[in-house]
């Protein structure tokens, strides 16, 4: 997968919006497509009773909503337990997903959407493969939304223009990029990036879960330099669902609990903030978040791990 070199981080812990020009970028075939608005359009087919093609200006004409989301890749699908934090929150507008589904009419029987991008290429071996992601049909209607814009801006090329789904609350390799196909099915689609990579076995269970609802996490975003004294360590924190709580421990100390920014209705990120005297030196910070249904970050050896950070005094 082509990691580029684009920092993930926002400028500081107080920015909510992570601007777009420190997004991360991810594109499995190590490039995109370059799509011309007057050529795209959406096909809806597969157990539907009306299936339609639309182009551009017939789904702007829909009506559309605001979102305000945190942004989190699951990391190389090939490592799934290395942690790489590359996270943003950023603000999307577009057509729910929904609206998109009811003008072709899902039949009853239907139980999957699959989501395709125009991009095609090789990843793991798989040569002249399509992106595809899918998701179950109940939990696409609910959540899902054609993005046409990302921080008040239409898209970028990079960022999946004219359109992308954004799949809030889940891992963004379920937000498909240059969405050009919907599938309406009974099954889960046999496919490279659905059910051989981004799935993941639980700890207590057995059959891997394809990669959707985010893990609780943290990470730390004070710079590496700081002055000696008191100072705030302060961060960002997120889950599927609202963190409850994050506690910071500088040297090997007692965690101590910071102050937790509430979060809104939005899946947003969270900053906290833990005023700390740092003496001169280098210091050994960690975040480590629970979330309200109580699941904390791990020490180690997960994705999700505690987050360390070496930071020095002057
Ligand atoms: N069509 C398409 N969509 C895609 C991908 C891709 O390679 N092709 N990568 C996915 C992954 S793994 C991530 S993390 C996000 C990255 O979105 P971004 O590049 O806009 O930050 O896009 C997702 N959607
Ligand atoms: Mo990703």
């Amino acid at each position: 997968m082509t990691q580029h070199t684009r920092p993930a981080d926002p400028p500081t812990p107080d920015t909510f919006i992570t601007p777009v020009d420190h997004v991360f970028v991810r594109t499995h075939f190590g490039k995109h497509p370059e799509l011309e608005p007057s050529d795209w359009s959406l096909t809806i087919e597969g157990l539907v009773d009306r299936p339609i093609e639309l182009d551009l200006p017939t789904l702007l004409s829909l009506p559309r909503t605001h979102l305000t989301a945190i942004h989190e890749c699951l990391g190389n699908p090939l490592h799934p337990d290395v942690p790489t934090r590359a996270v943003a929150n950023l603000e999307w507008t577009g057509v729910p997903l929904s609206a998109v589904l009811d003008l072709a009419g899902p039949r009853p029987e239907a139980r999957h959407v699959w989501l395709e991008g125009a991009d095609t290429g090789s990843f793991a071996d798989e040569h002249d493969i399509a992106y595809l992601k899918d998701l179950p049909l109940e939990q696409a209607r609910a959540e899902v939304l054609l993005a046409t814009t990302m921080n008040g801006e239409p898209l970028l090329p990079r960022h999946g223009f004219p359109v992308r789904a954004v799949a809030p609350r889940m891992f963004t390799t379920n937000s498909v990029k240059w969405l050009t196909r919907i599938v309406l099915a009974a099954e889960r689609p046999d496919h490279l990036f659905t059910t051989r990579l981004y799935t993941r076995v639980h700890p207590g269970e057995a059959t891997p879960r394809p990669a959707r609802e985010i893990d609780v996490n943290s990470k730390l975003l004070t710079p590496g330099h700081v002055r000696a004294g008191t100072t705030e360590l302060a961060g960002r924190a997120w889950s599927y669902t609202t963190v409850a709580t994050v506690e910071v421990s500088v040297d090997e100390g007692p965690w101590q609990q910071a102050v937790l920014e509430p979060r809104g209705t939005h899946p947003t990120w969270q900053r906290f903030a833990l005023e700390h005297h740092l003496t001169p030196g280098t210091h050994r910070i960690r975040s480590r978040a629970t979330d309200s249904e109580g699941r904390v970050q791990p020490p180690s050896g997960a994705r999700n791990e505690v987050h360390e950070l070496e930071i020095t005094a002057t």
